[in-house]
């Protein structure tokens, strides 16, 4: 997969995707992803990419000329065959389904925009797509863009080292997880749950699954409407209501 990110801050990104498992995936070759300063596309001399807004009004808009030219020309005839993403507060917000759509195409193109946000005009006639990643206002697109690469990029092929995870995710399930313990077995009297420490399988992941419906009934009611349960665990899931 190829992702292309116009930013006006790639400094600020490039950390974040050259570590660990983002980093690993690229030098791996599973994903390629190319950071592009949009300001270096700006046409005039002191390379403005933000200008007043019509109408007036407070705050400064992203000039579309900058825009237009970055992801021309770094795109060029695979313009085509890329979806153009923009990372917006009016977007359409993400969640894991959208993370499985976008990490089935071949090109990503993410738009980060600052200031107040882009013309209009980038949003009609340069992106595809809109999204946001969650109802509260952060200063530019550029945290949203690395939130899409990494719930993306997991998702490939290859990325983490064992095949099946992303897709046992609980929310590819629909469900929160439930409780992990790891060693020791009692830390400050604490002990872990002795199921868990029974060997019968079949009875760890019974108790798991029970869990994770209990969990999200408790914190996340909205998800279990989606989630896939059995007749059993719906008919446990009302009597515990
Ligand atoms: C991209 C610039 C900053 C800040 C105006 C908008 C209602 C008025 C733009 N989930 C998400 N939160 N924030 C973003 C995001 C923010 C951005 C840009 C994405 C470019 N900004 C900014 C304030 C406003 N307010 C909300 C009240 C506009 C985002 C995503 N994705």
């Amino acid at each position: 997969m190829k992702i292309e990110v116009f930013t006006l801050f790639p400094d600020v990104m490039a950390p974040y995707l050259s570590a660990s498992i983002l980093g690993k995936a690229q030098e791996a070759g599973l994903v390629e992803i190319g950071l592009h300063n949009i300001r270096d596309y700006a046409p005039d001399r002191h390379s403005t990419t933000d200008d007043e807004p019509y109408g007036g009004g407070g705050g400064m808009v992203m000039k579309p000329e900058p825009l237009f030219a970055a992801v021309e020309t770094v795109l060029g005839e695979r313009l085509g065959e890329t979806r153009v993403v923009l990372l917006t507060p009016q977007g359409r917000v993400f969640k894991q389904a959208i993370a499985q759509e976008l990490a089935s195409l071949r090109r990503i193109a993410l738009i980060s925009g600052r200031y107040e946000g882009v013309d209009e005009r980038v949003r009609e006639h340069l992106a595809d797509d809109e999204i946001s990643i969650g109802d509260y206002v952060l200063t530019g697109g550029e945290l949203p863009a690395l939130v899409v690469i990494d719930a993306v990029v997991r998702l490939l092929p290859g990325v983490l080292g064992n095949e099946a995870a992303s897709t046992q995710d609980s929310h590819s399930e629909g469900l929160l997880e439930g409780p992990h313990y790891t060693r020791p077995a009692e830390y400050r009297g604490w002990k872990v749950p002795e199921v868990l420490r029974s060997g019968d399988h079949a009875k760890i992941a019974a108790w798991r699954r029970q869990q994770s419906v209990r969990r999200t009934k408790e914190r996340r009611p909205d998800l279990l409407e989606q989630a896939n349960l059995s007749p059993e665990e719906t008919e446990e899931q009302r009597q515990t209501s």
